[in-house]
């Protein structure tokens, strides 16, 4: 008989800012499809009263965790803050996920299962076959299919979904990252963190999922979170085709 696999230790990193209306349903629906994974909240002094919604479910729960910092300091330092935590106590598998019903609790036992031997990232996708979106906004769906497609064509990731922010990493992938180093704050960071993987020669695999457009509560999407994305991906991609020519001139 072959011998058993240790179980993995799996910790999922929710940020949240002004999530009251849709955090207590996520944190119930996410311990119910994945009982075995723990869960951190990051919360950045949301004025709704997010971060006491929080520190209620920690205290009736062991397996859920809160970090708080002061005020709102977006969407990628959350995440490295998350990500800190989650590597200091030792957790082998770290997730990330939206607070406000848009990545379907129920569909993360698929992307842990994706995590196999071999594979640094996994990402749920909207845009392989088999993925979807409900309810969004044409204008959204345009949004990310048009960022999607400047990326691929600046930075070649061979990735359909590189603004995705329902993700498994293994542990060691994120270790092997040098968070301090990473900059980016809106939709760019889940870029920025793909682009950071597949440069340490890391195996990234999508799996299609269905994206639901958020019932309650307010967006953080904004003008400035798109044009930090475009701006950061488009010094990338230079940088990158400067790299290239750079190799070629040098080859000859
Ligand atoms: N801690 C923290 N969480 C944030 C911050 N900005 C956004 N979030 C959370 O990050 C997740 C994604 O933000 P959303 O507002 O849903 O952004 P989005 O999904 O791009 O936009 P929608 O499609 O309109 O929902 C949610 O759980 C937010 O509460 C921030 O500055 N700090
Ligand atoms: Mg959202």
């Amino acid at each position: 008989m072959p011998a058993e696999q240790p179980a993995r230790r799996t910790v999922v990193v929710i940020p949240t800012y002004n999530e009251s209306l849709t955090l207590p349903t996520t944190l119930a629906r996410l311990r119910a499809a994945v009982p075995a994974a723990d869960v951190l909240v990051v919360d950045d002094g949301s004025p709704d009263g997010t971060g006491a919604l929080a520190d209620a479910a920690a205290a009736a729960d062991d397996a859920v965790h809160v970090l708080h910092r002061s005020g709102k300091q977006g969407l990628g330092s959350a995440y490295v803050a998350g990500f800190r935590w989650a590597l200091e106590q030792g957790y082998d598998v770290v997730c990330e996920m939206d607070a406000d019903g848009s990545h379907l609790p129920e569909e993360m036992p698929r992307l842990l299962a994706a995590l196999e031997e071999g594979v640094d990232l996994v990402i749920g996708s909207r845009w392989v076959p088999g993925g979807a979106v409900q309810n969004w906004p044409r204008s959204r769906q345009v949004l990310s299919r048009g960022g999607n497609t400047y990326t691929r064509l600046m930075l070649d990731l061979g990735v359909a979904d590189a603004t995705a922010g329902f993700r498994a990493f293994r542990a060691e992938t994120l270790r092997a990252i040098e968070l301090g180093a990473v900059a980016s704050q809106g939709y760019c960071f889940q870029v920025d963190m793909t682009m950071r993987v597949r440069a340490g020669g890391g195996v990234v695999r999508e799996v299609p999922i269905t994206f639901v457009e958020r019932e309650a509560g307010e967006s953080k999407m904004s003008r400035a979170i798109v044009s930090e994305a475009l701006w950061r991906v488009t010094v990338w991609g230079v940088q990158k085709r400067g790299r290239q020519l750079l190799g070629l001139i040098r080859r000859r």
